[in-house]
């Protein structure tokens, strides 16, 4: 389809539906090839509907039509229209039943969307517009109904039957033919998106939870018989999540049964299903000796954001696609909190502000940036992005920040109490806030429709004789040139101020820390009573999604690493410090000019953090990290890889040298090859490989064999894989011996593997792309396997900025051709992937020209998906 067929769907036509379905009663007659769906459905003329079109138009993909009946009678072909989006049934009454036939072929559906097959079962993804490639449907959010599900399959190849809802009847009942059929029923209504069946050959771990109010729930983890002794985190880990939500948001599960099945082919993370969530088997499986401490955490972060959504997203629900950021920035933030609270809250915090910045605010600046609530889209599963889920959160957090712990909980029970079974907006949320607390958030509203970051420029001054200290703020907002008219947004600025010894001035009586709110384009706050001119510690906790711009010295900076009282903002004067430092030397090697040396008082700081271990050891391993390259390109104007690459290097071996006693001394304090998974044995884990890391910049032999040693003797994940990451970057010849061994050791470990293909496409050497083309050829490359398509070309146009940006355009070009390959089998996972050629306007002007003429050549090509078709024409005309 060229660009000019693209449809776009607006945001100002929505309307309501012009009809609902009461009830969905769904018949699976299941098989891999051939799959028989027979649909009740009980339709009836919306009476809010104010149009007149007299026929019901729904909505079907990919099937095969084979019998449709009204109120019984087999409808003649004059009283219905077919094509290959829509079914149309002319002119039906006010209310009847719908009864249609269809076949669907689950094994030829690689674009994972529907009913498809994962190696030998069947499971389905219909978020977002996947169930019509089921039946035909009124497939779109706000029609909610009450779904009964009957599944028939051969017993021997699917003993597994789920959907959603409580299991009704008898378990299983035998039938003809070694078939067997299973039923469920929800009893909630919903949307077409939450539903779900999966059926297999499945093992399963069994637990039960009881509810606040005393209700035993069942909770059943399925997965591949193999795996089965990977999944007592996941069920830990959801029984974490539903005590959480009890006690943080009052919210109590409400089916007699929850259920998460693990799947190996999925195109993203998981899936919240109602009462059936379906994972990404990444997402749930974990053993100490297959995954890292970093995957245990995902695990029990996204269980906990399915298991969220059962309210802020099913109950509760969207009235329309725009309003995605309603459920999953809302989720997002519910289950930062829930991480928060299970680990530590300043690394989290940290953790989450870092890739908001690095990649957000990426989006945010180039073609691709968008509203979290959108106000165009042409293919809807481009718009599960960062922006949406991740400033989305940011959004809500500050309205957390702006209410305060109590009136927001107060505004979230009547946002839930209000709105509980209906399909709703992100206005109704903001609303049901300011109801609950007397508030006004009729400013704050335009976070929800500017794109681009904000910037709040910062100067003070402070009057000697007035004893009184003036913070200024400026406001501007540089989002994309199709938004004109910017009004002033509303931030909120949590803000300390410290004296010279670094201790906290009282501002308002007791209080040390407090929150200002910028309403105005320019506005200024000035404290009294202080008595020397203090160094002020701004936006405290990230407390806004936005860049800010002020003129700390160097030492008013470091004065913050030493003593701010605030974590995050303590870690972020560290961080500004050391990127100032990377950055002059990126100018020094532009310029030819000589290196500037760090500063002994910097590197002095570094040295008493290293001698002084906090008591939250993972967050001192922060404190000790320097800025990402890929949040240093961020902030670049025109990006300079090699030298960005260079400078990194060079401030990495200044601390390295400096610090070696230190870093060699603690790397053998906090390295324990038995340690387990405890939160003191991952935070020296942490500790330790960040030790190494800073060791292995020596390049010297004694710390290349301590690096093997750890290789070879480690008995978890995360210390195997953080010492073959190091070697990675070594020479081919040094390193193809540890990676085969690392192959043979793990072969039968997908997950584990996954990790094997990327390290290798993460590799600075120089054939790494060489490599990454054979790494295609390899027998355990798929490219109908999404998490192994990520793992190899995502994890190299991604993550391997210094090869993907060859300046001979051959990662583009490698990375092209596997966006066209891919088209054909799962636009959304191709269009991911095309995202990365999005950057253009960030290079010089040889590589724009490079990325340009992929993006054109893709383009071109027919057939191609909307999905990639969207992302290619965005990118090109911005
Ligand atoms: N809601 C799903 C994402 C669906 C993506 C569809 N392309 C997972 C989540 O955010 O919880
Ligand atoms: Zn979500």
């Amino acid at each position: 389809m060229s660009t000019s067929e693209q449809k776009t769907i607006y945001l100002k036509d929505y309307t309501v539906p012009e009809f609902l379905i009461s009830k969905t009663e769904l018949h699976f007659d299941l098989s891999a090839d051939k799959t028989l769906v027979n649909s009740r459905l009980n339709i009836y003329r919306n009476p809010d509907c104010k149009k007149t079109n007299p026929d019901l138009v729904l909505m079907g993909e990919e099937l095969t039509l084979i019998d449709l009946k009204v109120d019984g009678e087999r409808l003649h072909p004059e009283h219905y229209t077919l094509d290959d989006k829509t079914l149309t049934i002319h002119n039906p009454s006010a209310r009847f039943v719908l009864e249609i036939s269809n076949h669907i072929n689950p094994s030829t559906n690689t674009a994972l969307s529907g009913l498809y097959k994962s190696n030998t079962m069947l499971c389905t993804q219909c978020e977002a517009e996947g169930f019509r490639r089921i039946t035909w449907f009124l497939d779109r959010p706000d029609v909610m109904s009450i779904f009964s599900v009957t599944m028939v399959a051969d017993k021997d190849e699917y003993p597994v039957l789920l959907s959603n809802g409580n299991r009704t009847g008898s378990p299983n009942i035998a039938l003809a033919d070694n078939k067997h059929a299973a039923r469920w029923h929800d009893p909630f209504p919903k949307p077409s998106y939450l539903f779900a069946l999966v059926a297999g050959d499945l093992a399963c771990l069994k637990d039960s939870f009881t509810t606040c109010s005393g209700r035993e729930v069942a909770l059943e983890v399925y997965v591949e018989e193999h795996d089965l002794d990977k999944t007592s985190h996941a069920m830990q880990s959801l029984k974490n999540a539903m005590r959480w939500d009890e006690q943080a948001f009052g919210r109590e599960y409400d089916l007699d049964i929850y259920m998460i099945v693990a799947v190996s082919h999925f195109n993203m993370g998981a899936m919240e299903n109602k009462g059936l969530n379906i994972f990404n088997t990444k997402y749930v499986l974990a053993s100490e000796k297959t995954a890292t401490d970093a995957d245990f955490e995902n695990v029990e972060a996204v269980i906990g954001h399915e298991y969220f959504h059962n309210w802020s997203g099913n109950r509760v629900t969207c009235r329309d696609w725009f309003q995605l950021s309603l459920k999953e920035g809302f989720t997002v933030f519910r289950d930062q909190q829930f991480t928060a609270h299970q680990t530590s809250e300043a690394v989290k915090r940290i953790k989450d502000v870092n890739m908001l910045r690095t990649h957000q605010f990426a989006e945010d600046a180039g073609p691709l940036s968008h509203p979290i609530r959108p106000s165009s889209f042409v293919e809807i599963n481009n718009f599960y992005t960062l922006t949406i889920y991740e400033k989305g959160a940011e959004v809500v957090r500050m309205l957390h920040t702006l209410l305060g712990e109590t009136g927001f909980r107060k505004g979230c029970d009547l946002y839930f109490e209000r709105y509980d079974g209906q399909a709703v907006t992100t206005e109704d949320f903001v609303t049901a806030l300011e109801d609950a607390n007397n508030a006004n958030f009729e400013q704050f509203k335009q976070w929800y429709s500017q794109a681009g970051t904000p910037t709040v420029t910062v100067t003070t001054s402070y009057n000697q004789n007035e004893k009184t200290y003036t913070v200024s703020f400026e406001q501007h907002n540089n989002s994309p040139s199709t938004q004109a008219d910017k009004e002033p947004l509303v931030i909120p600025i949590r803000l300390g101020l410290l004296d010279d010894n670094g201790k906290e001035l009282n501002l308002h009586g007791e209080q040390t820390s407090t929150v200002l709110e910028l309403t105005k384009a320019e506005q200024s706050f000035t404290f009294t009573d202080i008595n020397t001119e203090p160094t002020p510690s701004i936006l405290r906790g990230f407390s806004a999604p936005i860049k800010l711009q002020q003129t700390l010295s160097i030492e008013q900076k470091i004065h913050l690493f030493q003593h701010d009282k605030d974590a995050f903002n303590r870690w972020e004067a560290g961080q500004n410090c050391l990127s100032y430092f990377i950055f002059k030397t990126i100018d020094a090697i532009q310029n030819h000019h000589k290196v500037p040396p760090l500063p002994d008082e910097l590197v002095g700081t570094f040295r008493a953090i290293l001698q002084q271990p906090l008591a939250d050891l993972a967050y001192q391993s922060l404190l000790l990290s320097l800025p990402s390259k890929a949040y240093l390109a961020e902030q670049m104007s025109t990006i300079d890889i090699d030298a960005l690459y260079q400078a990194h290097r060079i401030v990495k071996q200044t601390l390295a040298s400096s610090l070696q006693d230190l870093w060699l001394a603690h790397y053998h304090a906090n390295h324990h090859v038995g340690a387990g998974t405890d939160s003191q044995s991952i935070a020296q884990r942490s500790f330790k490989n960040l030790c190494l890391d800073y060791l292995m910049a020596l390049e010297t032999d004694e710390v290349r064999s301590m690096c093997i040693q750890q290789f070879e003797t480690a008995r978890n994940m995360t210390d195997q894989i953080a010492a073959l990451a190091e070697l990675s970057h070594l020479d081919t010849s040094i390193n193809v011996s540890y990676f085969d061994a690392f192959y043979q050791q793990w072969k039968n470990e997908d997950l584990v593997i996954d990790k094997w293909f990327a390290l290798q496409a993460c590799s600075e050497t120089t054939d790494a792309l060489h490599s990454v083309k054979k790494l295609t050829q390899h027998p355990d490359f798929d490219m109908k396997t999404p998490n192994r398509v990520r793992s190899v070309i995502g994890a190299f146009a991604t993550a391997n900025p210094l090869h993907f940006n060859a300046i001979d355009g051959s990662g583009y070009e490698f990375v092209a051709d596997n966006i066209l390959l891919l088209d054909s089998i799962n636009p959304q996972v191709a269009a991911r992937l095309a995202n990365s050629l999005s950057h253009w306007k960030k290079f010089d002007s040889t590589r724009q020209q490079l990325i340009k003429a992929q993006l054109s050549r893709i383009q071109a090509h027919t057939p191609l998906s909307k999905d990639v078709s969207e992302i290619v024409s965005r990118s090109l005309t911005a």
